[in-house]
């Protein structure tokens, strides 16, 4: 069997790291249109760069929980029996690769680097980043921004991830809220190939109907049971 699964915010709520959408979220907090848009870091770097920073010092302290190990069972174990997962994230963080799994599409980017917007380079970032830190490529100074996808910019690796999930036996949504295209429309895409869907979500997400099949409750319980369903089956 191949699966696609695509995870959102809610497969790492459960490790301290905040969602956008739900009461408390980031974006009931923050303005997304002033942090993640490129008009918003050409005009207010500083106030980008605070709000990455903060979410990139929380993230490594986080850890993987439940959901994320059983993903990455999930990959070895279908793998053995000539089968495939391929895990897609909207997730900038790193806690699926933390978990163990060995691929991972980071369709948004990730936190945990930084981009040259003078020389282009992409490269692994750790520390704060500011507007006076010089490219270590480069060697100029304003031009490092974290390597995420913000509102209005192409998500990555789009090409790969339409050839995954039409070569999918089965697609599964897994803790995101269905309100992000293009992801949003990943279930579209499967339904129109024939490819059977699911959802697993704490609560029915805004396409909820869209999907076949559906399982709530907190991720950290229902991806582990659904994964040994799978894998015993
Ligand atoms: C639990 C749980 C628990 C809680 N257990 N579950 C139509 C077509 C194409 C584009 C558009 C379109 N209409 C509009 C657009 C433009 C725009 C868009 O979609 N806007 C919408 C707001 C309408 N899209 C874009 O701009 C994208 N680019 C683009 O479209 O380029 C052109 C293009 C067109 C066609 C094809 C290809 C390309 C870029 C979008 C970039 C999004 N960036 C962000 C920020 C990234 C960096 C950062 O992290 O700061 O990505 S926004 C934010 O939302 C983040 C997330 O990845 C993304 C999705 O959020 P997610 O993961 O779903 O989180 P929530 O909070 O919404 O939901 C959490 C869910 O978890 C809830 O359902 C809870 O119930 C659940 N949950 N606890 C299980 N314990």
């Amino acid at each position: 069997m191949n699966i696609f699964v695509l995870t959102g915010a809610g497969v790492s709520a459960e490790s301290g790291l905040g969602t956008f959408r739900d009461k408390d979220g980031l974006w009931t907090r923050f303005d997304p249109m002033k942090l993640a848009t490129p008009e918003a870091f050409a005009q207010n770097p500083d106030e980008v760069h605070a709000f990455y920073n903060m979410r990139r010092q929380n993230l490594l302290a986080a850890e993987p929980n439940a959901a994320h190990r059983a993903l990455a069972h999930m990959e070895t174990a279908l793998a053995e029996r000539g089968g495939s997962l391929f895990l897609c994230t909207q997730n900038i963080d790193d806690l699926h690769e933390r978990a163990g799994s060995q691929r991972v599409a980071h369709m948004h980017g990730e936190l945990l680097k930084a981009r040259c917007t003078a020389c282009g380079e992409t490269m692994p970032w750790l520390k704060d980043l500011s507007v006076e830190v010089p490219c270590p490529s480069c060697r100029r100074s304003g031009g490092l921004r974290p390597h995420v996808v913000w509102f209005g910019e192409m998500p990555l690796e789009m090409d790969a991830l339409y050839d995954a999930l039409l070569a999918a036996d089965l697609f599964v949504a897994i803790g995101t809220s269905g309100s992000v295209y293009p992801a949003a429309g990943f279930v579209t895409e499967a339904q129109g190939h024939g490819i059977r869907t699911c959802e697993i979500n704490l609560d029915p997400s805004d396409n909820a109907r869209q999907f076949d099949d559906a399982r709530y409750g907190p991720a950290s319980a229902t991806v582990p049971t659904w994964v040994e369903q799978v894998l015993t089956t």
